[in-house]
């Protein structure tokens, strides 16, 4: 059997035998997923109508959200329901542009398919642009008519590559003017924006811009990020997660039969996530390491780096009385923002970085308050380093960049080298550090997350046929079979709040953390102190497209749905 079978040419035709610019040789799985079935909800496969619910408020801040979004706050969500005639957006035929915003998250490509199929399905003539390379391509007004045979060779495949994604934001008055003469040019009806928290606030300052100045073109959001923090009581979950937690947990897994293998490592594993700790959460109930550090709670608990670092190690001393010199511990990427000191030194910092120049003599470091001063001149220069490094787009710190794992394991060091003077601990310690991130952001999407993305996008194609705008894409019941999903939309100034970034205030989706109330939460705190000291290990091994585990979904959805996991 040979491991690779057909290639594909960027769509250009498909299957194309001549390697193009984007050409791709694929497997036999990533040829075997092309025609994966993809069931819809009972409701978009029928004749259905928009019915709307109540006003809405805002998460945060609402008089000041209602000053930022005069033609968008209050509306109300909509719910599609079963109809008798067909669907509202009757014969007419759309212009729609879709954009990838952000970081990858799999399942990135089927919403585009979806919104495809819902355009040829009900509004048969419509055509529907890629913006290239993310907001950019917008702004730029940079594109690709997506057809059949473009679209064909990326369905239920990983990646962005399809149109490519980008961070760029559309913010200034000038980006919103491009912004605008991109929808004219094209004579936009309809806009899909596939983001985050930080893209889909900018989806809807771009709905509210469109609408105050009576351009057609409306905006509809679908919530994505492998992050998992762009979720609300009508989006469940935001795509991609479920796909990177399970590659990640395949990966922890493997790494936790090393470490009983050989018996002398312990494996400090950061995971990708960057402010919130869903990924590190459900990885660790994925797969029961030793130890595992919640981000949300070290903030609620007011923990130091010291009590950090003195929890790993009183866990390491136990592990050794026992004769276990090997572990594995999970590490949430933004752990560092949370713990109190830190986090008060990088608001110091950020506001540095946005108003004074760092010179080279640190001259600037006297800005910062005296115990900010200390935290800084104590952590390792490479951190210093990382933490000072520029800010993205949207004003947040690269976590992804900041070797927090690597720092935990000198500070351990450290702290057993002392009890080991004292005699209170007589193991041996070698520490590994392993950062899992973009390895799990391009995998082929799970069942649950190539079926989820291709309801987001046939809803975002019927909310935007049914002239809906402002609103971001909802598919919920997500427990029950796909038949019984729901579909609607829900008001994306509800999501907002304001927040200082760049130093300024800004309306932000607030991110939703991992709830120290919340069961997924419970469940791994009634299971940690087991897992540190007797080995529990679980590796569930990679991905299963069919067969009996393929299509369970993530234990985090699962809990928060209810179930008893
Ligand atoms: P999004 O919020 O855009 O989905 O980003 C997800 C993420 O993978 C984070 O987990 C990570 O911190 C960040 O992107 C890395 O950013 P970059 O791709 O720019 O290195």
């Amino acid at each position: 059997m040979s491991s690779s079978s057909v290639i594909y040419n960027g769509g250009k035709s498909s299957p194309a035998e001549t390697p193009g610019r984007f050409a791709s040789v694929y497997s036999e799985v990533q040829t075997s997923r092309l025609n994966h079935p993809l069931p819809l909800p009972s409701v978009l496969k029928n004749p259905f109508k928009i019915v709307d619910g109540s006003r809405s408020s805002a998460a945060g801040n609402p008089d000041e959200i209602a000053k930022l979004f005069p033609n968008l706050f209050g509306q109300p969500p909509a719910m599609l329901v079963p109809s008798d005639s067909a669907g509202s957006g009757s014969d007419q035929k759309l212009k729609i542009g879709v954009v990838l915003s952000g970081g990858q998250a799999p399942g990135g490509h089927n919403v585009i398919s979806g919104i495809f199929d819902y355009l040829q399905d009900c509004a048969k003539g419509s055509t529907l642009y890629g913006f290239r390379g993310g907001p950019a391509g917008i702004m730029k007004c940079k594109y690709v008519e997506l057809t059949s045979e473009f679209i064909y060779p990326y369905r239920n495949q990983g990646g962005f590559d399809m149109i490519c994604s980008g961070r760029d934001k559309i913010e200034t008055p000038e980006q919103f003017k491009q912004a605008e003469e991109t929808a004219l040019k094209l004579d936009l009806d309809g806009l899909v924006v596939i983001g985050g928290d930080d893209s889909n606030t900018n989806a809807c300052l771009l709905a509210e811009n469109f609408r105050g100045k009576n351009v057609k073109t409306h905006v509809i959001g679908c919530p994505k990020t492998i992050d998992g923090d762009l979720k609300c009581k009508e989006v469940p979950t935001s795509f991609g997660f479920d796909t990177a937690c399970k590659i990640y947990s395949e990966m922890i897994g493997n790494v936790m039969i090393d470490a009983r293998s050989t018996g002398k490592y312990y494996h400090f594993v950061r995971l990708m996530g960057r402010a919130a700790s869903h990924i590190t959460l459900e990885c660790a109930l994925q797969t029961h390491p030793n130890i595992t550090i919640i981000g949300e709670e070290v903030a609620a608990v007011k923990q130091t780096l010291k009590n950090v670092t003195d929890y790993i190690t009183d866990v390491v001393c136990k592990r050794g009385e026992l004769g276990y010199n090997y572990g594995v511990i999970l590490i949430p990427e933004g752990l560092i923002d949370f713990i109190p000191e830190v986090q008060q030194l990088i608001a110091e910092l950020n506001e540095i970085l946005a108003h004074d120049v760092v010179d080279e003599a640190g001259l600037w470091k006297k800005k910062l308050r005296n115990q900010s001063q200390q935290l800084f001149d104590f952590l390792p220069q490479a951190i210093q380093e990382q933490l000072m490094l520029e800010r993205d787009p949207h004003g947040n710190v690269q976590v992804a960049k900041i070797e927090t794992e690597k720092m935990l394991i000198q500070m351990v060091e450290t702290e057993l080298e002392k009890r080991k003077q004292e005699g209170t601990y007589k193991g041996q310690f070698k520490g590994q550090s392993h950062f899992f991130g973009y390895e799990g952001r391009c995998g082929l999407p799970t069942n649950f997350d190539s079926t989820y993305c291709y309801a987001l996008g046939y809803a975002a194609g019927a909310l935007l046929h049914s002239g809906k705008t402002g609103l971001i894409s909802s598919v919920g019941n997500l427990g029950a079979p796909v038949e019984e999903w729901t579909v609607g939309g829900t008001a994306l100034t509800a999501l907002m709040d304001v927040e200082r970034r760049h130093g300024k205030f800004k309306p932000v989706i607030k991110k939703a953390m991992v709830e120290l109330e919340g069961a997924p939460f419970r469940k791994f705190a009634s299971m940690r102190e087991e897992w540190a000291i007797k080995n529990r290990y679980i590796s569930p091994g990679p991905i299963q497209f069919i067969g009996p585990a393929s299509n369970d979904i993530n234990h985090t959805l699962l809990l928060e749905l209810g179930a008893q996991a």
